[in-house]
């Protein structure tokens, strides 16, 4: 396992830097030049966000608004019918998705921390979702809602995918920063990835819809706190990545019912010092695929594929919290092979790649923004 470590840690070697220029910054970086736009500013923690098909963006706050962006960066007024939202500690609006027929249908799905009752600190994460028409929302339904609701403001997961077919919605969930113990009961939704059909009804062929004592949203379990997922188009299989403790960040490629270690095995140790669990490794427990150790707080993930940068198509590109970076990762099938960190020296917590192939970025900061990453001409 040294020896894995060592070949982890040389391959994380190639590094970029940002340099300012007079009106955007520049990324000098392996396969290209990269131009560093801003997009658009003043943004409460902007945690999701949708391309329309007319250009606009649809934008989520953790603060708990919900925006329409123009292209050009003019940020709309907050639209209206959102549910009660708890906005406390890492707690609010959290994901945004379109429905897969959103031309036709109009359909918004969100991710936000949903109190028991009017007021209460008491909060899980749930999932609504809407039609968007004349700036509000209506018909908002919850669809999924997090078992068992709990005391605090921590790990709430969030992060929301489509199936390629559309035909599932995909969830990610956190531990709550202080209910580790619940993580390996299938009795819970507590740290666990939950798969669903757009409805809100669960789809017979899950892992656990026959095994009594089971919750049956349950795709896969063992999870601290997933920040970010993406469909991988080559296979249609979902990645998802998640924060470790102190180190031990993931990459993942959930499966049907299996179990990625958490509490038990991590590549990370407790803050402060100390061991986690048993270590890396238990037979019945899934390896993630890729790991980073210090940790760079993972947050958004997404798979490139556009006319922007050619060199990056497939790669996956994962943004950091306090690694304050893009890594975009070289992928080779169901590996990780090679690593490059491009240096933005802000907090990211989200990538999407825009229909033009450009590359939009959120910063995760009172007056966050969005950036956008163009190639060089
Ligand atoms: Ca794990």
């Amino acid at each position: 396992m040294k020896s894995l470590r060592m070949t982890f840690l040389l391959l994380s070697l190639s590094l970029t830097s940002l340099t300012s220029h007079a009106d955007s910054d520049i990324l000098k970086t392996r396969w290209a030049d990269v131009k560093v736009d801003t997009v658009a500013t003043g943004l409460n923690h902007p945690w999701g966000l949708a391309f329309l098909d007319d250009g606009q963006m649809l934008v989520s706050e953790r603060a708990g608004n919900l925006r329409l962006i123009a292209a050009d960066g003019t940020v709309g007024e907050p639209i209206g019918g959102l549910p009660e939202i708890k906005v406390r500690g890492q707690g609010g609006l959290f994901d945004i998705v379109l429905s897969p027929n959103f031309s036709q249908d109009k359909l918004v799905y969100f991710a936000y921390a949903e109190p028991e009752s009017t007021g209460s600190d008491i909060t899980s994460t749930a999932v609504a979702r809407a039609r968007l028409e004349n700036n509000k929302l209506h018909d908002v339904t919850v669809i999924f809602s997090q078992q068992p609701k709990v005391m605090g403001g921590r790990h709430y997961g969030g992060r929301l995918a489509f199936s390629a077919d559309g035909e599932f919605l995909f969830i990610g969930l956190g531990d709550h920063g202080h209910r580790q113990d619940d993580v390996q009961s299938l009795a819970n939704h507590t740290g666990k990835l939950v798969r669903i059909h757009p409805d809100g009804t669960v789809p017979k062929s899950n892992p656990f819809v026959n095994q009594a004592g089971a919750l049956p949203e349950i795709w896969s379990y063992g999870h601290r706190n997933i920040q970010g997922m993406a469909i991988q188009p080559e296979t249609g299989q979902l990645w998802a990545v998640e924060h470790g403790p102190q180190g031990g960040d993931e990459v993942n490629i959930p499966q049907a019912g299996l179990n990625y270690g958490w509490p038990i095995i991590t590549h990370g140790e407790q803050y402060g010092g100390g061991e986690v669990g048993i270590g890396f490794k238990k037979d019945g427990m899934e390896q993630p695929i890729w790991h980073w150790t210090p940790s760079i707080a993972v947050s958004g993930a997404a798979f490139y594929q556009g006319n922007q940068f050619v060199q990056w198509q497939g790669n996956l590109l994962a943004t950091g919290l306090r690694g304050q970076q893009l890594a975009r990762l070289e992928v080779n099938g169901s590996h990780i092979i090679h690593q490059e960190t491009l240096n933005l020296k802000r907090r990211i917590r989200e990538v999407k790649v825009a229909p033009d192939g450009s590359v939009y970025l959120l910063t995760d900061e009172p007056k966050g923004a969005i950036l956008r990453l163009s190639a060089v001409k």
